[in-house]
């Protein structure tokens, strides 16, 4: 079937601006459509931020832009097609299940050449997806990844290009993975399905795993009218919520079958229970739900009376027994930085991101785990993360703040200078060592995340609205994408 004729792309795409601005998305599934489903009204949705007086900075959002274009070129030359490059060697890897590649890396940077304005890569990912992509594969895909990278990425890729097909690989895709939501007696999704045969698998997870869906499945939802993927994504997020500790604590994993904890460990915004609360707020931003909000709060004054510590002038929030509230370890994990400035308290990411800062001074790439005691380093690789630079995004356009402008730019020079191999962005495995030796592999959230979040901080392009927009914990533009000027 081809798609439509770019006047209608183009027409269905002004409109999905046009509504999403206006808090409110009604649109159908695909040609054969169902009339579009009336919405019914919705409490006003906040600003995602509410920038203060920002200046464009032209010279660096093209340094970050050619940065991002090295790194994508190298994954074409290399892996195209598959899910992830392997820089150094010139190989490539599979993110989700040997043998099955779904492209993820392409998935995953669609929406990011969007908003840099790389129209050619745009139209060159959106045609190998609609061409290429078929998720008819037997084989297990990990529920918490698929929704984020690709549900998400697919997501952002229609609202980009208005493209029917990438919204019907989107809905193919989610209606695999609803067996891991609904075969579950407690509604908390299984680790796993195949999503070729829907047969499900992996008891045991962690809190984010269970938690991290409303936003994709939300908007998933309105865009098709079809409710199954909202509600599954929220009684899974009510289920975990539900079995709080009597301190408003959370543990880290339970058994989606029997319903009971596995651990009794509180990692406040340490992953893996970490984008948990981010999505908690990102609902209420995003479609107005005042019970994820009043949640959010609730876990976060809990937070802040029995995790939050100082040392020193820094801040950190310590491991406890989620029942008692007794210290039981003071590691942290750099993806937490990124969890707190979604908006919901903006004082206290302010605070936490200068802690991540300080790491920043002292190792000038931050290592994926310290103990914050001392600032030592527990685990001294760097993964290529991102968390970083999605704290500074965000509180730089809810403050205009130029610290944060400053800090995003040494972290970029950093990235550049320690991670930037001849093939594209690799990964570090000792951050202490000098120079700093190098890994073979580049996730594919780097082309969703890191060159994207220090474009948006630097470039203020017209192709986002950054009053209104959102992104998912993926860096997926859920909502705020502009259509090119006419
Ligand atoms: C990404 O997949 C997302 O940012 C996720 O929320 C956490 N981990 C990686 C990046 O570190």
């Amino acid at each position: 079937m081809l798609d439509e004729s770019l006047s209608v792309r183009t027409t269905r795409r002004r409109m999905l601006y046009a509504l999403a601005a206006a808090g409110g998305l009604t649109t159908c599934r695909g040609p054969a459509a169902r009339a579009a489903v009336p919405q019914p009204a919705r409490a006003p949705r906040p600003p995602a931020a509410t920038p203060a007086t920002h200046r464009p900075d032209p010279a660096k959002a093209r340094e970050i832009r050619t940065e991002f274009v090295h790194a994508w070129e190298g994954y074409k030359r290399f892996a195209w097609g598959h899910d992830e490059v392997l820089p150094v060697s010139g190989g490539h890897g599979e993110f989700f299940a040997r043998g099955h590649p779904v492209g993820l890396s392409i998935v995953e940077a669609l929406d990011t050449h969007y908003v840099m304005e790389l129209d050619d890569e745009v139209e060159l990912c959106t045609g190998w997806i609609t061409e290429r992509l078929d998720f008819d594969i037997d084989a297990d895909f990990q529920v918490f990844e698929t929704t984020i990278r690709l549900v998400g990425g697919l997501l952002a890729g229609y609202l980009a290009t208005g493209r029917t097909r990438l919204l019907n690989r989107c809905t193919d895709l989610a209606d695999r993975l609803l067996p891991a939501f609904t075969k579950s007696p407690t509604g908390m999704p299984y680790r796993y399905v195949n999503l070729r045969t829907g047969r499900v698998s992996g008891t045991t997870l962690p809190v984010a795993e269970i938690g991290t869906h409303m936003l994709e499945f939300g908007l998933l939802s309105e865009l098709t009218g079809d409710r199954r993927y909202g509600r599954a994504a929220k009684r899974a997020v009510r289920a975990v919520v539900q079995r709080r500790s009597s301190l408003d604590l959370l543990a880290t994993t339970l058994d989606v079958e029997s319903g009971q904890w596995t651990d009794r460990q509180g990692s406040a915004v340490d992953p893996p229970v970490d984008s948990f609360y981010e999505y908690l707020w990102g609902a209420w931003v995003m479609f107005g739900d005042e019970e994820c909000r009043d949640w959010f709060r609730m876990f976060d004054a809990a937070l802040r009376r029995h995790q939050a510590e100082r040392i020193g002038d820094l801040l950190w929030f310590k491991h406890v027994d989620f029942r008692t509230g007794a210290l039981l370890n003071r590691r942290q994990s750099s993806l937490a930085v990124a969890i707190l400035p979604v908006g919901g308290d903006n004082a206290l990411a302010a605070d936490y991101y200068r802690s991540w800062t300080a790491v920043l001074d002292k190792y000038a790439v931050i290592p994926e785990a310290i103990d914050y005691a001392r600032l030592t380093v527990l685990d001294a690789r760097n993964q290529l993360r991102p968390e970083y630079a999605n704290c500074a995004f965000q509180l730089y356009w809810q403050t205009g703040d130029p610290y944060y402008r400053t800090t995003a730019w040494r972290y970029f020079e950093n990235l550049r200078k320690h991670h930037r191999v001849p093939g594209g962005y690799t990964v570090v495995t000792d951050v202490t060592r000098r120079p700093m030796p190098r890994g073979d592999h580049c996730p594919a959230y780097v082309f969703a995340e890191n060159f994207k979040w220090l474009y948006l901080t630097f470039a203020d392009t017209p192709r986002f609205d950054y009053a209104h927009g959102y992104l998912s914990t993926e860096g997926k533009v859920l909502r705020g994408l502009r259509p090119p000027p006419a």
